[in-house]
């Protein structure tokens, strides 16, 4: 498994943790609460999570959060395009873009961004090749249903098999369309579809993802399943967060995908130490 990712103008070691910085740019987001709906605020704390250790900054224009409503291309390409601009002119990480529009991916990366985070493991149709066109990293996420619904009632016989023949699958089809493996990150997609006791079997056996050869970025921060063991509101899940994000690490995982960037940059240090 190749240890660095070649995101465009930048490489991405993931020979050590790699911390990616969450930056919201909708209005209806879980955790900002539309804080970052202008560019200058959302610049603001892009350079804050880089000051505060992050690798790689993730950008969203469309909320992934259970229940949230679609937005239209115009509409993502509007809310990241700009943001993506700025950053890549004046920050020195390599940026994401968390989308599953083929065309959104296309105005991304032209703006600069040197990854993909597709939370639908790019089975939007024409996604699959404009990746592969694009020529950059890609995180296939799994995802049972569609964020409006996916949180109604998720069934599985068994989560982590089926979930690990999911991701099996679309490496394959990825592979199969031309994108080079060393370029493909799987991810289990904690929250998306899934119960607590599918997150918890999830996060115990994260280990038999290493099977797959390919990275393995986890996003648990603030999440709702964190929430549930301690009643915390979204804002204060620090601690679950922390603690979720070293376990991951010490699971596998090289990418976590955070809010609290600075904390969790913290917490992974002690994990390295041991290493
Ligand atoms: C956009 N987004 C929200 N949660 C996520 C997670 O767990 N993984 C990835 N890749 N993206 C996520």
């Amino acid at each position: 498994m190749s240890s660095v990712l070649n995101c465009g103008r930048y490489s991405l070691d993931l020979s050590r943790p790699c911390v990616m910085g969450i930056v919201n740019v909708t209005p209806d987001s879980f955790s900002d609460g539309g804080d970052f709906l202008s560019l200058d605020a959302a610049r603001r704390h892009a350079e804050r999570l880089v000051n505060d250790g992050a690798a790689i900054l993730d950008i969203g224009g469309e909320s992934t959060r259970p229940g949230a409503e679609p937005v239209t291309v115009a509409q993502e390409i509007d809310r990241v395009v700009p943001l993506i601009e700025s950053i890549a002119a004046t920050l020195p990480v390599p940026i994401s873009i968390d989308t599953t529009k083929p065309l959104v991916m296309r105005a991304a990366i032209a703006a600069g961004a040197g990854m993909i985070n597709a939370i639908d493991a790019l089975r939007t149709p024409g996604a699959v090749d404009t990746a592969t066109e694009l020529k950059v990293p890609v995180c296939l996420m799994h995802m049972q249903g569609e964020p409006r619904t996916m949180q109604h009632n998720p069934l599985y016989d068994d989560v982590v098999a089926e979930v690990h023949d999911f991701l099996a699958e679309r490496l394959a089809v990825c592979e199969a369309a031309g994108i080079e493996r060393a370029q493909l990150i799987i991810d289990p997609g904690f929250g998306f579809g899934k119960t607590l006791a599918h997150n918890r079997a999830l996060l115990v056996h994260l280990d038999d993802f290493k099977t797959l050869n390919a990275p393995l970025l986890v996003g648990l921060s603030r999440k709702s399943m964190l929430g549930a063991l301690s009643n915390a509101p979204v804002d204060q899940r620090l601690p679950e967060s922390l603690a979720a994000a070293v376990l991951a690490v010490e699971r596998g995982a090289q990418i976590v995908r955070v809010h609290d960037v600075a904390a969790t940059v913290r917490a992974l240090r002690v994990v390295e130490w041991l290493h």
